[in-house]
């Protein structure tokens, strides 16, 4: 395997060459006195990791980080001093500093630890990853930047929150990354907006906040944050937040995705893509009880081809299957999208029709006959024709269950098929009606 590579810039010699002692069996070790001299060498050479003294020959370590982001250089930096006391985290962290470690407690134990943050590093990819950032602050905004530009994801930055809040939903985010106090708008708001949105469901909230107040966090959690983050925090805390929770909700798309999947193929029925039986009867009892609690007005209307059986022999049955994938269309287009239409069996249709109004049903059958009238389907030479005929049924209180509505839809459209067939029969508040 080859070896890692890593380049210390120090201006200490002594300093530079006792880690290198350390380090030299493990890695490939490449050196440094000076800012210049690292900048130059990393235009035009890529390594896995830099350990960096405070001070070099020609400016100190946050000089160094701050050159490596102008030039779109981003490995990890390790900073190494004698004293840690003396450096701000708040600063280090700010110019990007992966970590600082104490130069006397440097010791064999180091080596796993740059392995491993090698190896964070070399893996992260979420270039199919979209993240947001809003923060007031053009500093802390800054310091995101650089860590995102580190994931190859997709990204863009708020400095005003109401200017995030315009881009949804459709800018579906997967993470949205959230300082709590800002002037315009703050944390909580935001939050609340975001989670009003079904289509955001799955989309992360990161919040940042300065100290660990937990009630704040606990009001954050209760209305749909994720995660949190505690100001200030180091390059490597927010990797390690942003890929966990890209995990997550990667994971959560993929479930709503077999879920839909599932759901579809539990209630649909594959030929014609209406729904199937079992989800229609469903339907019916959830219109049933709105009836009874809220005298929200249905109709059953149940419709079948005439003489099919003709058009399975004559063509063939894939060619009754297109008669039947046809008339699934007309039934969506000529009903209404709040009407539920499904596939009852064969070659037999069952509507639920709900809200309206019992004197518009006749209008909506006629339409439909009609609709079924004009179909042609071109076959060869031919073109094949077809008709229907239905039963319908508006509810009310003589039903007691599903199956005396639908016996009752039944007995109509068997009066439809005696009578001629491609007619209705309707039975609307108990008188009967006869539509050609
Ligand atoms: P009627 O006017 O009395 O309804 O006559 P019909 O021939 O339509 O009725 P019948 O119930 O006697 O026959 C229904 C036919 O529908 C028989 C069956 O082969 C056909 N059928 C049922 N399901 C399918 C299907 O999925 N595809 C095709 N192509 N045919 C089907
Ligand atoms: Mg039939």
């Amino acid at each position: 395997m080859m070896m890692k590579k890593i380049l210390i810039a120090d201006a200490s010699k002594v300093s530079r060459i006792l880690l290198e002692n350390i380090l030299s069996d493990h890695f490939e070790i490449i050196q440094f006195s000076s800012i210049a001299e690292t900048i130059n060498y990393l235009k035009n050479n890529s390594v896995d990791l830099l350990i960096c003294g405070f001070e070099l020959t020609d400016g100190n370590a946050f000089k160094l980080a701050e050159l490596l982001k102008v030039n779109d250089i981003f490995i990890p930096i390790l900073l190494i001093t004698s004293d840690p006391k003396t450096i701000s985290k708040y600063d280090a962290y700010t110019f990007g500093i992966f970590d600082i470690l104490e130069r006397d407690k440097i010791d064999e134990s180091i080596i796993e630890d740059i392995n491993e943050i090698i190896e964070l590093y070399s893996n992260i990819d979420l270039s199919n990853s979209f993240i947001v950032a809003i923060d007031d602050s053009k500093t802390q905004l800054y310091f995101i930047e650089n860590v995102l530009k580190q994931t190859k994801s997709k990204y863009i930055l708020f400095e005003n929150p109401r200017e995030f809040i315009e881009t949804l939903p459709h800018s579906k985010p997967d993470i949205c990354i959230l300082d709590v106090y800002m002037d315009e708008l703050d944390g909580i708001e935001v939050t609340k907006i975001i989670r009003k949105y079904k289509e955001l469901k799955n989309t992360r909230i990161i919040i940042q906040t300065s100290a660990r107040e937990n009630s704040l966090l606990r009001t954050l959690m209760i209305i749909g944050a994720d995660d949190y983050i505690i100001k200030p925090y180091s390059t490597e805390e927010l990797l390690l937040k942003i890929i966990n929770n890209i995990k997550v909700k990667k994971i959560n798309d993929e479930l709503d995705k077999i879920n839909k999947e599932l759901f579809e193929k539990a209630t649909t029925d594959p030929l014609t893509g209406l729904y199937n039986r079992r989800f229609i009867i469903e339907q019916l009892n959830i219109l049933i009880s709105n009836y009874k609690r809220y005298l929200v007005p249905f109709a059953v209307m149940i419709l079948d081809i005439d003489h099919f059986k003709r058009i399975n022999d004559t063509y063939g049955h894939d060619i009754g299957d297109e008669i039947l994938i046809n008339l699934s269309k007309i039934l969506k287009e000529t009903l209404r999208k709040t009407d539920i239409i499904g596939r009852f069996g064969g070659e037999e249709f069952l509507c639920l029709i709900p809200n309206t109004p019992s004197e518009n049903l006749p209008i909506i059958i006629s339409k439909l006959l009609n609709n079924i009238r004009k179909f042609k389907y071109k076959y060869e030479e031919d073109e094949i024709t077809f008709t229907i005929s239905i039963g319908c049924c508006n509810f009310t209180k003589k039903y007691k269950t599903d199956n005396e509505i639908i016996k009752c839809a039944d007995d109509m459209l068997y009066k439809a098929k005696n009578n001629g067939r491609n007619q209705a029969f309707l039975l609307l508040d108990g008188s009967e009606l006869n539509i050609k």
